[in-house]
């Protein structure tokens, strides 16, 4: 029996006894009572009644906090929760590569050396949802950009139950309006025929808006703080649910939601910068934008949209 294991006893509200709890779990009633001081320590409000133990209040944040919401089948399963890390992706990527399971995940309120694609910066203040899902599903590296287009069309339907309005411009950024409210990062270790685990990386502006240009956060966007524990188990049940479906549907589903299919844009690749009208993903994941001198495919590149 741990912490979380009490949380998931007392969440719907009802008076448990400690006694019962002990006896569920083979372990003394000065266990429990352990766990239930750990977690008011936490910030849970726990209340003693005569008959049991009552759940009265969640913290704002943390592991248990995410697990009172959540309710996927692997994703979260364990949830290393940090005030303050370099990098969630980087944890993640360590747990990883030490065994750890499908649907581990790091957590963390603040990241002090943050990263986006290509040794870029990501800016990480405290309060916003910063955190690094550990995934195995069958895939060599050929279909590995499948998990990245499902993973922004899950950040893109976990914000619609909020009400912001969401697009998702290629190849990763979950946009509000024009402005980028989260970002995603998948990395990947696998051989030449099949990949051995993903590191989802997914950052969102919650209550926190990074000082970068282009950048909103949700706060700003609904005018109110949001619950950030309710946010991330609806991330990773949205995640679960969206990598559970068949890859044209979630293509299709990303086509849906882009805000970069038929715009004018302005693409950086390694080699050149060019200009044109995005036209299409295909399956791989690749843009297709036509330009003056003719069609031009690419993969990594970043996007940016033109008016
Ligand atoms: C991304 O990179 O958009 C991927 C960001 C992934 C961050 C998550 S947080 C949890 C996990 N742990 C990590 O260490 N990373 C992942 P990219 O497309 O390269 O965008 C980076 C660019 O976005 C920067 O160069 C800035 O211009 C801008 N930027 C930086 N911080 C931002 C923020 N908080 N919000 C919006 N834009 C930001």
């Amino acid at each position: 029996m741990d912490p979380r294991d009490v949380v998931e006893e007392l969440r719907d509200g009802d008076v448990v006894s400690g006694s019962a709890l002990a006896e569920r779990y083979g372990v003394s009633r000065n266990a429990v009572w352990k766990h239930v001081e750990s977690l008011r320590r936490e910030g849970f409000e726990i209340e003693s009644t005569g008959s049991g133990y009552r759940l009265d209040g969640v913290p704002e944040y943390g592991a248990n906090a995410v697990a009172y919401h959540l309710d996927t089948e692997y994703v979260g399963d364990e949830i290393e929760y940090h005030d303050v890390v370099e990098s969630t992706n980087a944890l993640a990527r360590e747990a990883a590569r030490a065994d750890a399971d499908e649907g581990y995940t790091v957590l963390a309120d603040r990241q002090e050396g943050g990263k986006g694609r290509r040794g870029r910066r990501w800016e990480s203040p405290s309060g916003g949802v910063w955190t690094s899902v550990v995934l195995r599903p069958e895939l060599s590296p050929r279909e590995a950009s499948v998990v990245t287009l499902a993973a922004s069309v899950a950040v893109a339907d976990a914000l619609d139950d909020l009400g912001v309005v969401v697009s998702i411009k290629w190849p990763n950024d979950v946009l509000a309006g024009d402005q980028k409210v989260c970002g995603v990062l998948v990395e990947f270790e696998a051989d030449a025929e099949e990949v051995s685990y993903f590191v989802v990386g997914l950052g969102l502006n919650a209550n926190a808006a990074p000082d970068v240009d282009g950048a909103t956060s949700l706060e700003l966007e609904l005018g109110h703080e949001v619950d950030r524990a309710r946010l991330t188990a609806a991330l990773y049940r949205a995640l679960e649910a969206w990598l559970d479906r068949p890859r044209d549907d979630i293509l299709e589903e990303w086509r849906r939601r882009s805000s970069t299919l038929g715009r004018l844009v302005r693409v950086t690749t390694a080699e050149d910068v060019f200009e044109g009208r995005a036209t299409s993903i295909d399956d791989s994941g690749a843009l297709h934008v036509e330009t003056n001198e003719g069609e031009r495919v690419v993969t990594a590149a970043d996007c940016e949209h033109l008016r």
